[in-house]
């Protein structure tokens, strides 16, 4: 008995001996990344490809190697590599000026990290907007022989990785540019820019009266207008078979899906009847049967459908959250099996509940609903598959079956979706109960007009990083009083959701908070190093809705001026934008530049007349917004104006103040004030005592296209103004204008 016994632990620990020798296992892949023109959308653009293919290739490792990844950057800039979702040494996590420097152009650079978890990863680029434009690819890490979590009927099921994307035939740089200065090319594209002959149309006029009242733009369940959707680099894929094994009726297939959308939420669906969840960011999660899921940006999610009897190929498709686009995998062999598109949202009732959370100070009330998990969708009220077509008939004699019935068959609930309250692990989760805990509390914000996104109000570019001590566990509570969702994403770490499952509680490293929403999230800081917390919606994250957590004391051989390199963090998530318009007109020209950053405004405007009795005039203010809603700007000025006045002209203001110079420079204070209705308000004092109010507003939405403006000020000045938008750069504008009179002109903007 005794040798047995001797025997076992002998071969026990040679098979120790043997595992940890598997370890040892490198593998490793080589990632030569280029520039390179594709054609996507009709037009030949640039993007970036790996080893010639876009997506990235799919990266695949079982739990126990060690992964090598020698990136070569042939482009004529910087890049970086981010594994999303991965446990590693903070040097190779891959955010540029955290955790290492940029990867110069012509130089390579390898990651290296041993694989200590399994599941359905992706990776992409951390560098400015690389990410939109090519680099994503799927990670996949397999569980090692003999796994104890090992799941029969899941685990060994036909399986692909599909990574979600979006194109943009706009340069990616463009896109940003554009969201900062509130530009609604994107609404237009989409349809929805819900003006006011739309609005009164559809019989909402009130609602969009009530939505300007509370000082709000138009806005969509998404920023920016995609030309294509794609899933692993195609719209449209035919999934016959599986590893040279052809798909037939019965059949169950596992899909390990990653959303590498820089900024879009995609809708998952599947024809062929119910999907099953068993993993979430990596994690598996105990099977949950449903209809659909929204799949957040930089979210993961394993799913198994199954074939139906017939043998047929079913579609499963991803539609972006705002309806616009989609893209699918045909699952199986035999007829196309379709699933009926998304119907429109219906954006009013959309714009009808926001009026209703909005207060009038900016702030969102969730009167009293204590929102979390994505339990409760808000949006709802939008999609006319669960709330029904447009508005229900109120014509009772033309009421008939067809419709109830048809009401019926979309009641709420008949349609099960995912929320996180749904998610379990199949493990005990629980943090060790004996480790300190660190709790801290962010508020997500935002201002949707000047597309700042912050939290408690702060850039990046405004906050130091957040000290943790290895081996505290970090409860953090979200609240989002912004309008908008963010999936936020921690690096290097898995976090516990607190959603009621207690020790069954999910693993996740990004969680979407909705607008309203509160949630809780826990984990153990035992690992050093710099980890990035940020939203993942790439142009959130580019505007400054960062933080990181400076977990212990950790020494970083890549940076050695720390400090240093995270002012260039800072710097490049609060990069100045630039925006420029002008109209060549029949009476003169008038425009404006703009350059501008989350608080700072540097503007010059101009009128500049065609002869000197209409004459010309500059002003120039240096501004800074205050505030989170950043209604208010005070600023100081330099206003230059030359007007040939006659013998015994002279100007005078509403208050008797006169003007008797043809040629006037003056300093100015003063400040601007976004009143109700978007309505501008500024007040000027001069270096001489003069003093000048002025109300103004732009772009008035009459139709889809058609914009208003007009100002009056106490100079006794006014102007009134109509542009027809024909491009995203070109528009035909009217106006008439007290100095210069009626024209008719081209407008220009960038
Ligand atoms: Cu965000």
């Amino acid at each position: 008995m005794k040798a047995k016994n001797k025997s076992l632990i002998l071969t026990a620990v040679l098979l120790l001996t043997a595992s940890s020798a598997f370890a040892q296992k490198v593998v490793r892949y080589d990632l030569y990344v280029k520039d390179t023109l594709v054609n996507y959308a009709g037009k030949e653009k640039r993007a970036i490809a790996v080893n010639g293919q876009i997506p990235m290739p799919t990266l695949t490792f079982t739990e126990g190697d060690t992964a090598e990844i020698v990136v070569h950057n042939q482009l004529k800039e910087g890049t970086s590599l981010h594994w999303h979702g991965v446990f590693l040494p903070n040097k190779e996590d891959g955010v540029p000026y955290l955790t290492q420097p940029q990867i110069s152009p012509g130089t390579t650079h390898t990651y290296r990290f041993p694989v200590i978890q399994n599941g359905t990863h992706w990776y992409h680029s951390h560098s400015g907007l690389q990410e939109q434009i090519g680099m994503y690819g799927n990670l996949v890490f397999l569980k090692k022989a003999g796994d104890k979590t090992f799941r029969k009927g899941i685990d060994d099921l036909p399986t692909i990785p599909i990574v979600l994307s979006e194109w943009t035939n706009l340069n990616p740089n463009n896109v940003h540019r554009m969201l900062h200065n509130a530009s609604d090319w994107s609404a237009i594209k989409k349809g929805t820019t819900q003006s006011y002959a739309e609005a009164i149309r559809a019989g909402h006029f009130k609602t969009k009266i009530a939505n300007e009242w509370k000082r709000m733009l138009a806005m969509d369940v998404s920023d920016v207008y995609y030309d294509k959707i794609l899933m692993n680099g195609n719209a449209s894929t035919d999934l016959k078979n599986i590893d040279g094994k052809t798909l037939k009726a019965g059949d169950k297939v596992r899909l390990r899906i990653s959303n590498g959308g820089a900024s879009s939420y995609f809708w998952l669906r599947y024809a062929g009847g119910k999907i099953t969840v068993v993993a979430n960011d990596g994690n598996d999660v105990t099977p949950v049967e449903v209809d659909r899921l929204i799949i957040a940006v930089s979210e993961t999610y394993d799913v198994v459908v199954t074939i139906p009897e017939d043998g047929n190929a079913y579609e499963f498709m991803a539609t972006t959250e705002d309806r616009t686009n989609s893209s699918s995998y045909f699952i199986g062999n035999g007829v196309r099996k379709l699933i009926a598109p998304l119907p429109k949202l219906k954006y009013f009732e959309g714009m009808k509940m926001m009026n209703d959370m909005m207060k009038m100070n900016g702030d969102l009330d969730d009167m009293g609903m204590k929102m979390s998990l994505n339990k409760m969708d808000m949006n709802v009220a939008m999609y006319p598959e669960i709330t029904g077509e447009i508005e229900p008939k109120k014509d009772h004699s033309k009421h008939n079956m067809e419709d109830e019935n048809r009401y019926n068959a979309n009641a709420l609930g008949k349609i099960k979706t995912l929320n996180y309250a749904m998610l379990s692990s199949p493990h005990n989760t629980e943090l060790p109960k004996d480790a300190p805990v660190k709790k801290l509390n962010f508020t997500l914000t935002g201002n949707m007009n000047r597309y700042v996104w912050s939290m408690d109000n702060k850039v990046l570019s405004e906050v130091d990083k957040i000290p943790v001590k290895k081996g505290e566990v970090l409860r953090i509570t979200i609240y989002n009083n912004s309008m908008m969702r963010h999936p936020m994403h921690l690096h290097g770490f898995d976090f516990r959701v607190i959603n009621g499952k207690g020790e069954k509680s999910p693993l996740k490293n990004v969680l979407d908070i909705m607008p309203m929403e509160t949630d809780t999230i826990e984990f153990l800081a035992n690992q050093e190093g710099d980890w990035f917390f940020h939203c993942h919606i790439l142009y959130h994250m580019m505007a400054g809705m960062d933080r990181v957590f400076a977990v212990g004391d950790y020494k970083n051989p890549l940076l050695p001026d720390k400090e240093k390199a995270y002012k260039m963090l800072q710097h490049e998530s609060n990069m100045p934008h630039f925006m420029a318009q002008n109209d060549f007109a029949t009476n003169g020209n008038d425009g404006e530049a703009m350059l501008q950053n989350a608080r700072w405004s540097l503007g010059t405007e101009w009128r500049l007349g065609y002869s000197d009795m209409h004459g010309y005039e500059v002003e120039t203010h240096l501004g800074r917004y205050i505030g989170k809603m950043q209604w208010l700007m005070p600023f100081i000025g330099f206003d230059y104006r030359y007007r040939k006045m006659g013998m015994d002209e002279q100007e005078t203001n509403l208050f008797g103040q006169t003007n008797k110079k043809d040629t006037r420079r003056a300093v100015s204070l003063g400040f601007m004030y976004t009143l109700p209705m978007l309505v501008n308000f500024q007040a000027k004092v001069y270096h001489d005592g003069i003093v000048r109010l002025s109300l103004m507003r732009e772009d008035i939405p009459i139709s889809k296209r058609l914009r208003a403006g007009f100002m009056v000020n106490t100079d006794k000045e006014f102007m009134g103004d109509l542009k027809y938008i024909i491009t995203k750069n070109i528009g035909i504008r009217t106006h008439y204008d007290s100095d210069m009179g009626f024209g008719v002109g081209l407008s220009l903007n960038y």
